[in-house]
């Protein structure tokens, strides 16, 4: 299989860092396509524990390229201390195996400064529960034309006049929030002292990508997020501020979409979701809280709480369709051992009407009420399973079940977070 796209299939947090990496040992170049340093993914490599957040998952794995695509938004002081971070972790990180397109956008501090300001200020119902990175305001900039981006580093001329475009712009922006305006000179001071380290790895993106592909290398599109968190397609606007969908993944880097052989999305065996927004399986009882600990569901980013509640294969049958997914991973199957039985939302009922799908307008969704399935569960563990018999049979009837009701079928299972613990389904 050559090119792949990862995806989240749900609202993020399904576990794509450990299928990255497993699938990045058969990749040259693993790229990120949307997002930012919101992504939060964890690696867990001969018991060492790896969070990644801007950087790409392969740049564990050493003679790998890793590629951040324009359709990401940086944070140049973050990822300088995570690169110091990882390398303190023994990883090597060079210009030779890690690439940022001239042409993203950065995330400055006013944006950060923004998206929490905003956050703490919205009430319930505006509030979107954001991970305060500055994710959104940076991306508008972006549409708005008016970011600053990596190759305007290198003009001191340049940077100055994509700097006071941006300024004019906060600045109001800030004045009716009775916030201080920025102070440029110490803008422009923070910026030049970090320029050469971030232009050290800028690269024309799209150029290298289509060399690569030419040369029949095998490149892995790495998403962030989930596909229920996608600007146009998740349940917005509870969403992230780019498209998470696996059609980003060619913008995201300037590669065509014929270049993609295989979308793969990542899917847990029941549903979380981080932030505020409409979550029709959320459950508020013990079963949740059993989810949530059996789990470990916390954010890597934030650390917040995770909400939790039974899979919802209405939702997963939608992200596979926008997405094209081919195939699935299925993960975390473990967290439901010990269920007596399991709930499976199949489509939602809706002033009286049956729907096999969530619909878009939010008081719509907000009057969805879920239709479930009772299916039996399992007593047995299957926490490390790493062959299909290894599986007690209602956990096999379980994956099963799920591949007919989302209509896609499961192409791998893991079963813990050590990446040799992962099935491969034939
Ligand atoms: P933002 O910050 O503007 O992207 O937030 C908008 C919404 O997108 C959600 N979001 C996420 N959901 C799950 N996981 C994410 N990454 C971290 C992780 C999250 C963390 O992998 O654990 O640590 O809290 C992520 N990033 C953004 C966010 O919750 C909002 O609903
Ligand atoms: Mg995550």
């Amino acid at each position: 299989m050559a090119n792949v796209v990862v995806v989240g299939a749900q609202w993020g947090d399904e576990g794509k860092g450990k299928i990255v990496d497993w699938l990045s040992e058969r990749a040259d170049v693993i790229a990120r396509f949307q997002g930012g340093h919101n992504a939060g993914h964890t690696l867990v490599i001969e018991g060492e524990v790896f969070k990644l957040h801007a950087l790409p998952s392969g740049v564990v794995r050493g003679g790998k390229l890793s590629v951040i695509g324009n359709g990401v938004v940086l944070d140049p002081w973050h990822l300088l201390g995570e690169i110091e971070t990882i390398r303190k972790q023994g990883v090597e990180i060079t210009p030779e195996t890690l690439m940022i397109a001239e042409n993203a956008p950065l995330i400055l501090p006013y944006h950060g400064e923004l998206d929490r300001a905003r956050e703490e200020a919205a009430s319930k119902g505006t509030k979107i529960g954001t991970t305060g990175r500055g994710i959104g305001p940076c991306y508008e900039d972006k549409v708005g034309r008016r970011a600053i981006r990596v190759a305007d580093l290198a003009d001191p001329a340049t940077l100055e006049a994509r700097v006071d475009r941006a300024l004019e712009h906060h600045n109001a922006l800030r004045k009716g929030m009775g916030v201080d305006p920025i102070d440029r000179a110490a803008l422009l001071n923070s910026i030049n002292e970090i320029a050469p380290q971030i232009l050290a790895y800028a690269a024309p993106v799209w150029k290298v990508m289509n060399e690569k592909r030419k040369e029949g290398k095998r490149i892995l599109f790495e998403g962030a997020q989930g596909a229920l968190l996608d600007i146009d397609f998740g349940t917005y606007p509870f969403v992230t501020s780019s498209n998470v969908i696996a059609g980003q993944a060619a913008t995201g880097v300037g590669i065509g979409p014929g270049s993609i052989d295989y979308v793969l999305g990542i899917v847990k065996a029941y549903t979380t979701r981080v932030g505020e927004g409409p979550f029709p399986t959320e459950l508020d009882d013990a079963d949740g809280q059993r989810l949530g600990e059996r789990g470990h569901e916390f954010g890597t980013t934030t650390g917040r709480k995770r909400r939790c509640g039974w899979f919802d294969a209405a939702l997963v049958r939608q992200t596979c369709a926008t997405s094209g997914v081919k195939g699935i991973c299925l993960t975390k199957l473990d967290v439901l051992d010990g269920f007596d039985t399991l709930k499976i939302c199949v489509g939602y009922e809706l002033d009286g009407e049956r729907l096999d799908y969530l619909p878009t307008a939010a008081d719509a969704q907000a009057r969805c009420t879920p239709i479930y399935e009772e299916v039996d569960g399992w007593s047995e563990s299957t926490e490390g399973a790493r062959t299909w018999n290894e599986l007690p049979a209602n956990a096999v009837k379980y994956v099963r079940h799920i591949e007919e009701l989302i209509d896609c079928p499961v192409a791998l299972l893991s079963t813990s977070p050590e990446r040799d613990d992962t099935i491969l389904v034939t």
